[in-house]
């Protein structure tokens, strides 16, 4: 008996010390916003030139999260060609009901927003109500009175020299039209020194107990990024800060594993509890602010509790990888991808994405079973355009991902394969191509790493007819290309670049996306009428 009571009292132990796991999304998810509709949880996460746009996730515990599509998935809700690199679309914000993400450019961003009456359908999304005011990050927040408000994040130079780069603006709007009701006002502006840097974006308008309360991101995206709480009795101010402020913040200690906390949206349970969603990075190669976080910007959580009328994210302490609370979900360890159509000859699998809008179908799941069939067109991964390429968010940083596909060149222009993908400018490839002096079919591996990137190409022999597997090993520190051939399960690594260029970009530009890993076909400049067929994707092992 004393044994059972033993037993029982350990289980119960054990129950107690529930925990989960950060990062809740792993993978390229910047700038979460969250809303919860009875028992449904949505989130939504920044995409930037990547298309569709907008995923869409959807989980009734805050743990187990499945993308149920793009609020964006057509090109009259968005189309970028020729967006720039890190342009397109961020910060969008879910409301019930309601998603609003900003438009493309390299010039100054104006937002738009778009409704569903049923989210759980991607092609019920409207298409873009355009708003007045112009600005990114754009919040929609219902006032209890039946108003509704927009606030955007702009330069603010114009009415106020001292407020640093980027501040926050507010007006009335009609939901229906999305016109502005009143003019634009400057609203808030951060209180930090000029040089941490003085940045507001990312605001969030919640009203609790008849209290506004306004979230903003702070300080940049980098290292210094937070999020900070103000509160006021009135959308004229003054705002008043949170004493706990900032509210998430590991950049006190450089030293953390995870950094760049920032960018929250908060969320109650049924139950009455709370949790903030925000971004953060896992910095690799070392794990501190001097490593590089090839995976980019990802959504971590943390329990809230409120003190004197104050949110406190993980009762004011680091954000960890283990966080109290809830509970953990193992991922699966492998994903395969044995190209099964899902509707509309789509994925079955919602999480893949092309780079910019495509100008027209490059692929079939039909003409020939059981593969599927890229067609290349002229353009490249490097080009600000749509090339014949599927990609997935790396979302292990200790993982590999293999393909096997079928390709017979006839130019050396002609190329197809796998790619571990940053952007137009970083991307490493293993690819079957026609050499460029003995036309013979052999493998390309090319690595771009630099500064101002260069490609590195090695060349090794195949069969001239046959499949070939393509392998990339993603580790903490390095990336590695490889192949196997004919029924040789261990792949041969013939080309590696380090993870410290995963984030770079050349001068005058800048990054805010990950790596994905993907399979691609081009005719590189040229029109290509050899189809490339791929008989499955591959991503085995993680980081938990
Ligand atoms: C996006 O911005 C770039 C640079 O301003 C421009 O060339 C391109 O046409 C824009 N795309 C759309 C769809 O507006
Ligand atoms: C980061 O890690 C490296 C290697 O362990 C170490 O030399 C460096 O001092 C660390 N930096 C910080 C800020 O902890
Ligand atoms: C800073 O973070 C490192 C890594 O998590 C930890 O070992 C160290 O104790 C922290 N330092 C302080 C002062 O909390
Ligand atoms: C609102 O007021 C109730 C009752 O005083 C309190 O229990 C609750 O914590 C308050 N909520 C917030 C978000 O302040
Ligand atoms: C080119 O790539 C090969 C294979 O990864 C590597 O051994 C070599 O050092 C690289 N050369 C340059 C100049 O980076
Ligand atoms: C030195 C160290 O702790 N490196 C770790 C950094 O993080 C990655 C994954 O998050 C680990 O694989 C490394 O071992």
């Amino acid at each position: 008996m004393w044994k059972l009571r033993a037993l029982i009292s350990a289980l119960l132990l054990f129950n107690v010390s529930y925990a989960f796991r950060n990062p809740i999304i792993p993978g390229f998810n910047p700038d979460p916003s969250i809303v919860r509709v009875n028992d449904d949880y949505f989130l939504v996460t920044s995409s930037f030139e990547f298309f569709p746009g907008v995923p869409v996730y959807h989980s009734k515990d805050l743990i187990d999260w499945t993308c149920i599509g793009h609020a964006l998935n057509r090109p009259s809700q968005l189309n970028m060609r020729g967006t720039a690199p890190s342009g397109g679309i961020f910060a969008p914000t879910i409301r019930f009901d309601i998603i609003s993400p900003p438009d493309n450019t390299t010039g100054f961003p104006r937002s738009y927003y778009v409704k569903t009456q049923n989210i759980m359908d991607e092609t019920s999304w409207s298409d873009p109500i355009w708003v007045d005011q112009w600005g990114f990050d754009p919040d929609l927040f219902f006032d209890d009175d039946g108003k509704t408000y927009l606030t955007t994040t702009m330069g603010s130079g114009f009415v106020d020299p001292d407020s640093g780069y980027f501040a926050v603006w507010i007006t009335e709007i009609d939901l229906k039209t999305g016109n502005s009701l009143t003019e634009s006002r400057y609203f808030y502006r951060s209180e930090l020194p000029l040089d941490i840097p003085r940045l507001a974006e990312g605001s969030h308008l919640y009203k609790f107990n008849g209290t506004y309360y306004l979230l903003t991101a702070e300080a940049g995206t980098d290292i210094q990024h937070r999020a900070m709480w103000h509160r006021s009795s009135s959308l004229e101010g003054p705002w008043e800060a949170s004493p706990y402020n900032p509210f998430v913040f590991n950049g006190r200690n450089l030293s953390n594993p995870i950094l760049a906390t920032g960018h929250a949206d908060i969320v109650q349970t049924k139950e009455g509890d709370w949790y903030t969603v925000f971004l953060a990075t896992r910095p690799q190669n070392p794990n501190n602010s001097s490593g590089v976080p090839q995976l980019g910007r990802e959504t971590f959580m943390a329990p809230v509790t409120w003190k004197d009328g104050w949110p406190i994210a993980n009762a004011g302490k680091d954000i960890t990888f283990e966080m109290a609370g809830l509970y953990n979900k193992a991922r699966p360890e492998v994903f395969v991808d044995h190209f099964w159509r899902g509707e509309n000859n789509g994925f079955a699998d919602k999480k893949y994405y092309t780079q910019r809008t495509p100008d027209k179908v490059f692929h079939s799941f039909t003409a020939r079973q059981g593969w599927l069939r890229l067609y290349g067109n002229v353009y490249t991964p490097s080009d600000r355009r749509t090339p014949a390429m599927f990609l997935r968010k790396q979302e292990d940083i200790n993982t590999v991902f293999s393909t096997e596909l079928e390709f017979y060149p006839t130019s050396k222009f002609h190329k197809a394969g796998a790619t571990v993908f940053l952007s137009i400018w970083i991307y490493h490839d293993i690819v079957i191509t026609q050499h460029p002096d003995t036309g013979k079919r052999v493998l390309a591996a090319t690595t771009r790493t630099g500064k101002e990137p260069v490609p590195n190409t090695t060349y090794i022999d195949i069969p001239e007819t046959g499949t070939v597997k393509l392998w990339i090993k993603c580790e903490s520190t390095q990336y590695s290309l490889g192949y196997s051939l004919g029924h040789d399960r261990k792949p041969t690594y013939v080309a590696t670049a380090s993870n410290l260029w995963m984030q770079s970009y050349p001068a005058g530009w800048q990054n805010f996306v990950g790596t994905h890993l993907g399979i691609y076909a081009t005719g590189s400049g040229l029109p290509i009428l050899v189809p490339a067929d791929f008989k499955w994707i591959k991503t085995e092992g993680g980081d938990w």
